[in-house]
């Protein structure tokens, strides 16, 4: 029996990911939130899912610790992608990577100044790109958590984070400024495991394929 590793993170993309599993006929029998195991059966056999934090699902599948996953493209990009077989968008879990700013900061003033700007982020290959692009001048502090804390704080000028709602810059007294660009989760694949577990694998990428949202 070829087993066929899946790795997903918890909240979100496990479960808009769910839709996706059970068009290839695969349901997860235990619920991540509230069981204690890393690694959950289905009711396939051959097929299992481990639980990752999100920013370690492209890693999980780059060494082989899992043969698919489900990435947002944010992650791939601060990743890199090296290992890794993207075959599809799977539109799902979509979001928008923008810079914010205080809203008593003028932005448009410091940028067309050549002022310096200090931009918190997670997401540091993306800002670095996105700013030396536009050809503005960014010192970039990285943080792993609560972005939106540091311009209230003074720490930063600006922050570059992932926007769905807008409630949450709204709810910090901060407003959107640029959109980088659109988000969505992306599966992802072990190029390795792709040639050796081809079989069970295309039949996965084929029912996503047919099951993803068209719009
Ligand atoms: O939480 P942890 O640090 O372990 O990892 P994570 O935050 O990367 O995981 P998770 O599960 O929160 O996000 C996984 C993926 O979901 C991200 O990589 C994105 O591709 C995607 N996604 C889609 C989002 C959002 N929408 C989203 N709104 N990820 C995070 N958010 C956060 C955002 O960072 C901000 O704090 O929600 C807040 C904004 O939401 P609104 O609706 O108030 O604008
Ligand atoms: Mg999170």
């Amino acid at each position: 029996m070829t087993m066929i590793t899946l790795a997903l993170s918890k909240g979100r993309i496990f479960d808009e990911t769910m839709p996706l599993l059970a068009a290839a006929g695969i349901e997860v029998l235990e619920d991540p939130e509230t069981s204690r195991k890393l690694i959950l059966p289905t009711n396939k056999p051959e097929v299992r899912v481990v639980m990752v934090r999100a920013t370690d699902v492209p890693t999980y599948v780059q060494h082989g610790g899992a043969d698919i996953g489900v990435t947002g493209k944010d992650t791939l990009i601060e990743h890199g992608g090296q290992g890794l077989f993207r075959p599809l968008d799977l539109k799902i879990a979509k979001c928008r990577v923008s810079v914010a700013v205080r809203s008593d900061f003028d932005y448009e003033h410091a940028v067309t100044q050549g002022s310096r700007l200090k931009v918190a982020t997670k997401y540091t290959a993306i800002a670095r790109e996105f700013f030396a692009s536009k050809g503005v001048h960014v010192d970039l502090i990285k943080l792993y958590g609560s972005m939106e804390l540091a311009p209230l704080t003074g720490m930063a000028d600006a922050i570059v984070d992932l926007v769905s709602t807008g409630n949450t810059l709204k709810a910090n007294n901060l407003v959107e400024v640029e959109r980088i660009m659109d988000i969505s989760s992306h599966l992802v694949v072990n190029q390795a495991a792709l040639k050796l577990k081809q079989e069970p694998l295309r039949h996965i990428i084929d029912a996503f394929a047919s099951a993803i949202r068209q719009d």
